[in-house]
């Protein structure tokens, strides 16, 4: 890892499924019979506010009920000690990469334990349900939707992980298929902006063939294997 001085990390769902937070394409990817895909849309939240609502009151809690497991608290070691500059961007809502202590994180698909008032555009700090309409902390008015962003969205930040990328000589990519779009592109940006590229995971992804190296495991023992390296040791 020639001169390495700052650093993109993207991860995905694979780093919290050993904290037992379900995948996106593992459990089967559906929900009350319905596609994931098809669920975390704005259209559906337009025809049936209840079944989306519910989806997420259901994941809101769960992740409240799971740890960081090494994966993450060796991203959280390299965040505390790396020099340079680094960001985590996640595709993840869960909010492990905090509660592991990492602080350079960026969730471009927004996060759970937040809810987002479409009345007065304020994002609120969010542990409770969203079915039964609370009102607003700040104005009042009962239309919360999760913080999070569904397919067809925009996703959050993209200009600053875009300026994060130009700057970095080293792209690694952690617990993702590959299979979402804009993340799943960011490594063909990488590429093209000439910098290195490492790839975790479980098995082989959608993009395994654009990256220099792929070291394939689970990310509680590959992320610590690789955080030890880079900090030396
Ligand atoms: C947009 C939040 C306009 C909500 C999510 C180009 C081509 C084709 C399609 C598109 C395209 N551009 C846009 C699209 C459409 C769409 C898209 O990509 N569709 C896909 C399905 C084809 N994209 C969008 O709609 C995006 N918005 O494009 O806006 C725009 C225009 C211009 C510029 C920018 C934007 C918005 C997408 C965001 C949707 N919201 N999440 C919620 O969570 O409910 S996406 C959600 O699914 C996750 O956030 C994540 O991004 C994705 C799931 O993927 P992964 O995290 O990778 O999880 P997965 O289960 O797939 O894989 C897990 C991996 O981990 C596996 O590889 C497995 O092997 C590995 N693993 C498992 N266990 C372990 C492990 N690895 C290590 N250790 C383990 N123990």
């Amino acid at each position: 890892m020639s001169q390495i001085r700052n650093i993109v990390i993207l991860t995905g769902a694979g780093i919290s499924a050993e904290s037992g937070i379900d995948t996106f394409r593992g459990g089967g990817g559906l929900w009350e019979q319905h596609r994931v895909e098809d669920v975390a849309t704005p259209e559906a939240f337009a025809r049936d506010p209840n079944l989306v609502h519910r989806f997420y009151d259901m994941r809101r809690a769960a992740i409240q009920e799971r740890l960081p497991n090494a994966a993450h608290f060796a991203l959280a070691e390299l965040d505390a000690q790396w020099r340079g500059d680094l960001l985590i961007v996640t595709q993840n809502v869960d909010d492990l990469h905090e509660r592991g202590g990492a602080s350079r994180v960026l969730h471009m698909h927004g996060e759970h334990l937040k809810a987002w008032c479409t009345s007065c555009d304020i994002r609120s700090p969010w542990r409770g349900p969203l079915v039964n309409r609370p009102p607003c902390p700040v104005c009042q008015a009962r239309t919360l939707r999760p913080d999070v962003v569904w397919f067809g969205e925009m996703p959050y930040q993209m200009e600053r992980i875009y300026g994060a990328l130009r700057q970095a000589d080293l792209f690694v990519s952690i617990g993702t298929s590959g299979a979402v779009y804009p993340a799943a592109g960011f490594v063909q940006s990488a590429r093209d902006l000439g910098m290195q590229t490492l790839e975790l995971n479980l098995e082989r992804s959608q993009g395994s063939h654009w990256f220099h190296e792929t070291r394939l495991g689970p990310a509680s023992e590959v992320v610590p294997a690789w955080v030890a390296e880079m900090l030396g040791g």
